[in-house]
This record gives C-alpha cells, structure tokens and sequence, in this order.
C-alpha cells in the first residue's frame, strides 16, 4: 500500500482559531481527518506531521526518503524564504505537491515566489482543504503512471 506524508508547516496548527476570512474556518484536524479519509479511498496509508520549526520540517523530508512514497506539503510562510526546505526535497527522490490553501498568487508579492515550486511535480492553491485531496489525486495518478 503506498504511503503518503502530509507535511504541514509554521503556524498552521493555528488554522480555524483566527483569519477565517483568508483560511476559513477549517481546522488543521479537519484536513488532516479529510486527507486520512480521501487516502483511504485511493489506497493510501496517510501519516499526518506539523512543525513550526523549520529543521523539524527537513528532518521529516529526509526521513521521508526510506518510509513514504509522496507528499503532500504545505510549507506555509517557509515556501517563500527556505532554500534549506527545497534543497531538502530536492535531495530526496520523492513526488513533492504544494499545498496552500490560500491563492498565494492573488495576495502580497512576497507570498508570490516559491522556493518549493521549482522542486515539486506541482502546485495547488486557494481551494481551502479541497487542496489537500486534489493533491492525493494528483499523487494517485502520478504513482499510477510511473
Ligand atoms: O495559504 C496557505 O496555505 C499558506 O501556506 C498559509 C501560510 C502563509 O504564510 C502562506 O503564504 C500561504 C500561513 C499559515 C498561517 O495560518 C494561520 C491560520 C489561522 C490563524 C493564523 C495563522
């Protein structure tokens, strides 16, 4: 059975308790419940980790390596500053999608540019929690053409 790593990064933890007019009122355990839930119809055995720590985060990635078959990563505000979290992908050979929940694109130009990006197969964002479970499908397709 393939497994899954959804990978949640800085302040996210806080998701549903404050600015819901940009992130909604979903929680960080309602996406990781919808995400084990949507795994589970494709197949997939989800493990679900949030750090506010940025080596936490690349420990995770290289751990990755020997355990997971994809993840899924919203890197939070480190997608617009962490060379070390893309230089952590892309040292592990793994599918990467990037999550945000938010339109990055539509909101401050620093939240414009992603490190992530050039080292994920993709990139999905402002669809709220939906995000995650494209990302599963996308995962599913991916591992089912390689
Ligand atoms: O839209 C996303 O998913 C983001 O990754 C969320 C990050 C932000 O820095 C990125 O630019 C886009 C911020 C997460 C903070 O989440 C909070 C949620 C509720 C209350 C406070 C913070």
């Amino acid at each position: 059975m393939p497994s899954v790593l959804i990978l949640n990064g800085p302040n996210l933890n806080l998701l549903g308790t404050r600015q819901p007019e940009v992130y909604g009122t979903t929680t960080l355990a309602d996406v990781e419940q919808q995400s084990v839930l949507h795994g589970k119809t494709l197949g997939f055995e989800i493990t679900c980790f949030q750090s506010n720590h940025e080596g936490a985060l690349i420990d995770q990635i290289h751990a990755a390596r020997q355990t997971y078959d994809a993840i899924v990563l919203n890197a939070g505000a480190y997608t617009h500053t962490s060379v070390a979290l893309m230089d952590a992908i892309a040292s592990v050979d793994l599918p990467v999608v990037e999550v945000h929940l938010s339109n990055i694109h539509a909101r401050e130009s620093f939240r414009h540019h992603s490190y992530i990006a050039p080292v994920a197969i993709g990139q999905i964002c402002g669809f709220g929690l939906k995000g995650y479970i494209l990302a599963l499908d996308a995962i599913s397709d991916h591992l089912g053409t390689q």
